[in-house]
């Protein structure tokens, strides 16, 4: 039998950094637990964030007003993506889990990964108006955000400077991961691992290591469910 896959989609410049370390150590559990792990190391692969014309290979449908969603679902359909996204679709289809390794970088993932969400989860292959959310395309694989901080713990709580990290990550967990379909697992969250003692960030990778273990049990997040909205635009 072919061997289960996760996917880490992980972006950080440098070697020896607390969110290569956190890779490092899925990949070494993972790997133990007998999966096959596919690391998509963005910045090593100078992975192209913006979304252009450039995506598309050959004529456009409508060269006369370039519409970078229709073109690229048409480009899907017709196999016509370019060579960059293809390859990172294929490994999102072997994937059960993907798991984003990052550091938050203004509220969000960092342009290069979300130049990874915008190029690859194209329309057709990861949503469309009629697979989204609970009824999602991924709906049967799980994903995942893994991200170290700069602020502490008690700057994102509800009534701190921050504000809830949950609704800083809402547009990633809900809006874009839930979107497409994925079981939307907990956060792992690092808080500012650069302010810590080395002590703090080892223990913080112990139990980055020991949750991983225990991961295929975890049931996924839930969000609010659709019969709560105004489904009339449909
Ligand atoms: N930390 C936060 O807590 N919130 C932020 O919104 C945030 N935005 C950042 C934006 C940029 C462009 C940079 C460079 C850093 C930002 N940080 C923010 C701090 C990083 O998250 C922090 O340095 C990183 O998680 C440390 O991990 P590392 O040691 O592996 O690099």
């Amino acid at each position: 039998a072919q061997k289960k896959t996760v996917l880490i989609v992980y972006a950080h410049q440098s070697l020896g950094s607390f969110n290569q370390a956190a890779r490092d150590v899925a990949v070494n559990v993972l790997e133990e637990q007998g999966y096959s792990v596919v690391v998509s190391d963005l910045y090593a692969m100078n992975f192209r964030a913006a979304a252009t014309r450039e995506d598309i290979l050959g004529d456009l449908k409508n060269p006369d007003l370039f519409q970078y969603g229709d073109e690229t679902m048409h480009a899907w359909m017709e196999g016509r993506l370019s060579e960059d996204i293809v390859e990172e679709q294929r490994k999102v289809q072997e994937a059960e889990l993907i798991i984003f390794q990052f550091p938050l970088y203004w509220f969000s993932v960092p342009a290069i990964m979300k130049g990874w969400m915008d190029r690859v989860l194209a329309q057709g292959f990861a949503f469309s108006m009629e697979k989204m959310y609970n009824n999602g395309i991924f709906k049967d694989k799980k994903a995942m955000l893994a991200f170290s901080t700069g602020a502490s713990k008690t700057m994102f709580q509800p009534d701190g400077i921050n504000g809830d990290i949950n609704v800083t990550l809402w547009p990633l967990q809900n809006g874009t991961l839930h979107f497409c379909g994925f079981q939307v697992l907990a956060p792992q969250i690092f808080w500012g691992p650069a302010h810590c003692p080395a002590p703090v960030r080892t223990a913080m990778l112990d139990g980055w290591r020991d949750r991983l273990r225990g991961l295929s049990a975890e049931r996924p997040l839930t969000f609010a469910p659709c019969e709560l909205f105004d489904l009339s635009f449909q």
